[in-house]
């Protein structure tokens, strides 16, 4: 069976929608470092909930609403974890979320929240880990977004994709696959992506607003670390210090780009950008090469991830990180003999 032939069952869907018509009110929580996928679903379901007259609010659980999801229909009506008031809810529906536990303060402040199995979860998903944590699971680890398994669910529940509705999901679609890139991206992906545009979504706002705009703090940084680039064998390197996030007014978060810049380097095995914290170093790998595995050395330093994209922390200062390049570059040349 081809990678784009999933589906969703019927009766699964249908019990869904039962489910949450039933509730007198649902808590749809986002993953936190909440992204395109994770806010769009969930916007998208919060519309078409209302369609159906249900009562439904959308939370963003670490409390953190970067600028750049404003654009989504939608976003101003979402409950802010920690600066708006929790209504009561009844229900739990998590979308795009791997683990029932990655959901920021509004875990971490209570776990039975999530814990406590009296409030019952619906799970909608597309990671490979998920581990059907749900009442309802419709996981489908072969969609390349949450927002494509929504998109047929809300088909299945004869929902009217409003213009509302589909730019909530073209963002979600955009957002996973870099704008239909992705290894991940199929036909169906990209059929998809064009019915939605018909049915009103606008490509080039959701383009712009993902990938184009950025705050000049952003241009700021880039600038810092691309300055700073160095190279240990075949890696290609960069850090973000405190110092550069403090100088530049930058958050965090606008470093991400940055490591899967350097990793489409020529002559370069793998990429990684090294963020200081108060530990060390928390490092972000990359690797462009089917022949390098980035989880695998990440795991000698007890992190983990996919092949191509992994992450891990490095501790014991100057001397830990200098033994974490050394030891990097030396497995990367070691894979690229096997
Ligand atoms: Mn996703």
């Amino acid at each position: 069976m081809e990678r784009k032939d999933w589906h969703i069952d019927d009766d699964n869907a249908r019990a869904c929608l039962d489910r949450l018509r039933e509730s007198s009110m649902i808590c749809i929580p986002t993953h936190q470092n909440i992204d395109a996928d994770g806010f769009g679903t969930a916007l998208a379901l919060y519309h078409a909930l209302r369609q159906f007259k249900v009562n439904c609010f959308v939370l963003v659980s670490d409390g953190k609403l970067p600028d750049s999801l404003r654009f989504l229909p939608g976003s101003s009506q979402a409950v802010i974890y920690g600066q708006d008031e929790l209504p009561e809810y009844d229900l739990l529906c998590m979308v795009d979320c791997s683990d029932r536990r990655r959901l920021g303060d509004f875990y971490s402040d209570d776990p039975s929240r999530v814990d406590n199995i009296t409030t019952p979860i619906i799970n909608i998903d597309h990671h490979i880990t998920n581990d059907h944590f749900g009442v309802i699971n419709i996981v489908e680890p072969r969609a390349a977004a949450t927002a494509e398994i929504m998109t047929v669910l809300l088909d299945h529940w004869g929902v009217e994709k409003s213009v509302t509705i589909a730019q909530c999901l073209l963002a979600g679609i955009y957002g996973d696959t870099l704008g239909l890139r992705t290894e991940s991206t199929t036909s169906r992906t990209m059929r998809m992506a064009a019915d939605l545009v018909d049915a009103g979504a606008n490509p080039t706002s959701i383009t712009d607003a993902l990938f184009r705009l950025k705050p000049a703090s952003t241009v700021c940084l880039w600038r810092h670390a691309l300055g700073n680039v160095e190279w240990t064998g075949a890696l290609i390197w960069t850090t973000i210090s405190r110092s550069m996030l403090e100088e530049c007014g930058s958050d965090p978060s606008e470093a991400e780009g940055i490591v899967n810049f350097l990793a489409g380097t020529h002559g370069s095995r793998a990429a990684a950008i090294l963020h200081e914290n108060e530990h060390g170093w928390r490092v972000s790998m990359r690797s462009m090469t089917s022949d390098v595995d980035v989880a695998a050395i990440a795991a000698e330093f007890g992190g983990g991830g996919h092949p191509r994209a992994a992450g891990c922390q490095v501790t014991d200062g100057e001397q830990g990180r200098n033994l974490f390049l050394t030891t990097v570059a030396e497995r990367i040349a070691r894979q690229q003999a096997v």
